[in-house]
């Protein structure tokens, strides 16, 4: 069967879904002949991308059209929709993690045919072989579907396990943007769920909905994902960077030390990975840094404890932080950190409790992002009870979460966005910048207030104390994977 796969891409045409590329593997192994299109959905001129999409539709003549779909990209794919419907004739199936977490809201667009709930490599090509021979969808766990004018709804599936059995994703599709140097580090997943139960994250969500479908933390074995390590250096020799993009790449202490040890011997590409605090001490440090680890990403959101503990529901404390911050500095090891600004009972207080602690280490990547809740989460739930207005995302900043859209009783949205604005500056910049930043925030905070002309000179004000804090902060930026350790070295597969 012909199926076409859709992935609305944010950032233009080079992320990586990892998921939705071991479906398009296990598509293919079940005999199917699948298409892939993405394109930049954030970008103004849709109509260009609607005319190809509309030649592709009409050309390929699939039978089904997948779409795979973040919820905050739900409501710009309509119009991508009505063409498949008023050129052709296939159906619409739609997946990801969107029709995972908000099926009701994902079945009820009239376009839409079928849903997928849910991690589905296992149930796939049972569905297309039903579709393929004019079946019914019938009782088949994981998706959802539209008869004589009823949803009929299955439940969720079992969680793929063990992910060994999985075959590796389907990369190929990417070779485009990896030859043209638009990719040159690959994502890569050794995985699947987290235990942990941080409010504002939708596994909380999903660990409680998969409850009697099997375990919801899943490893790949060492062996295993230095085999489609292998395959990666094989089929794509311009790629010698990595990115695990597991949730918590240091879960399993045991399988990180033996993962780094082959992967020192047999890869030895520098990589990327993100972890908890809890899960950082010295072996795992030295086993990092010997495989060739040139950054590791560790999230605090605040420096804050009582924002963590109560409001984040994360549980390490500052101190702890402080501990395991100051060894990756001593072992010589890239830091990075993500920081949350606007959550429920920030004040300038906390925030300048955050500044102050990321600016006693060196910190080589972070990033800072607007308190964006999801629905579903127990974040969300505990804004409305406070009655704090949560404004519908609408704007790019907002959808990349540098925005404030939940309005605190604590701080107000004009002051944190002053914050957010400046927030990098504070960071790095040299103390004798401050009052240079501290007039930045301001006119960051007051910009909107101003007449059109007095707000151009203010603008421009701006532009020009960002460009002089800029040079004081040069120094110290460095590209992602930064300077890396030599990794050319003889390895035999
Ligand atoms: C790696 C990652 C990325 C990568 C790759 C994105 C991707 N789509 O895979 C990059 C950096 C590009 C990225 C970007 C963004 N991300 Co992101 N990302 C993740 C992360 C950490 C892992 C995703 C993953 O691989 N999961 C594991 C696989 C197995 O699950 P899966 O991707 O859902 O796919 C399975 C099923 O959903 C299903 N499936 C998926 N697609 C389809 C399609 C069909 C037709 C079918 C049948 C089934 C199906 O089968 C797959 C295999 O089992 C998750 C958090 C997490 N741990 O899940 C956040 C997450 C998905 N990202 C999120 C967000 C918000 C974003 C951005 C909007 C951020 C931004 N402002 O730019 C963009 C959107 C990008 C896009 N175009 O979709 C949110 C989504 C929340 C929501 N409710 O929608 C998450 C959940 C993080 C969070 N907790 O907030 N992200
Ligand atoms: S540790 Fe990360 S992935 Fe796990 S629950 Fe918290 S935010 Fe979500």
């Amino acid at each position: 069967m012909k199926i076409l796969i859709v992935y609305p891409d944010v950032i233009g045409k080079y992320e990586q879904p990892i998921g939705l590329l071991t479906l398009i593997s296990v598509m293919k192994k079940g005999g199917h002949e699948v298409c892939f299109y993405s394109f930049p959905i954030c970008s103004p001129d849709q109509h260009k991308y609607q005319a190809e999409f509309k030649q592709i539709i009409t050309k390929l003549g699939p039978q089904i059209v997948a779409f795979s779909m973040v919820t905050h990209l739900h409501d710009n794919v309509g119009m991508y929709y009505k063409i498949i419907k008023k050129f052709s004739r296939a159906l619409i199936l739609e997946g990801g993690i969107h029709a995972t977490m908000f099926p009701d809201e994902a079945i009820s667009n009239p376009d839409v045919d079928i849903i997928a709930i849910g991690e589905c490599e296992t149930t796939i090509n049972e569905l297309l072989i039903r579709i393929q021979k004019g079946q019914q969808v019938g009782r088949l766990p994981g998706y959802w579907y539209k008869h004589m004018g009823q949803v009929i709804k299955n439940p969720i599936g079992d969680l793929p396990d063990p992910l060994d059995e999985l075959p590796f994703p389907d990369r190929s599709v990417l070779a485009e943007q990896v030859s043209n140097n638009h990719i040159d580090a690959f994502n890569l997943m050794s995985s699947r769920g987290c235990p942990f139960e941080c409010s504002y994250c939708h596994n909380i969500y999903l660990k409680d909905y998969y409850k009697g479908k099997g375990k919801f933390v899943r490893f790949r074995s060492p062996e295993n994902i230095i085999s489609e390590l292998k395959e990666i250096r094989r089929a794509y020799p311009s790629i010698k960077k990595i990115i695990f993009s597991d949730d918590n790449f240091a879960l399993n202490k045991k399988r990180l030390i033996e993962l780094c040890k082959k992967y020192k011997q047999e890869i030895g590409f520098p990589f990327i990975c993100h972890a908890r605090v809890e899960n950082i001490d010295d072996e795992v440090l030295c086993s990092l840094k010997e495989a060739n680890c040139v950054l590791l990403n560790l999230a605090i959101e605040t420096a804050n404890d009582h924002l963590r503990h109560n409001i984040l529901n994360r549980k390490m404390t500052k101190e702890n932080i402080r501990r395991v911050f100051r060894k990756i500095n001593e072992h010589g090891l890239r830091l990075g950190t993500f920081v949350m600004l606007g959550v429920p009972e920030e004040t300038k207080k906390t925030i300048w409790e955050t500044i102050k602690f990321l600016r006693e280490f060196k910190i080589n990547y972070y990033q800072v992002f607007s308190f964006t809740p999801l629905k579903k989460t127990p974040i969300y739930e505990y804004c409305l009870n406070k009655g704090y207005k949560i404004n519908k995302i609408s704007s790019r900043q907002e959808f990349n979460f540098s925005f404030p859209v939940v309005e605190l009783d604590t701080i107000s949205k004009r002051a944190l966005l002053g914050y957010l604005k400046t927030f990098h500056y504070y960071v790095k910049a040299s103390r004798v910048t401050f009052p240079l930043i501290h007039l930045l925030r301001m006119i960051w905070e007051k910009m909107p207030n101003t007449n059109k002309r007095m707000g151009k000179i203010i603008k421009w004000g701006a532009i020009n104390i960002e460009q002089m804090v800029r040079i004081s902060i040069k120094k110290v930026e460095e590209p992602l994977f930064g300077p890396v350790i030599k990794y050319e070295k003889n390895i035999i597969n």
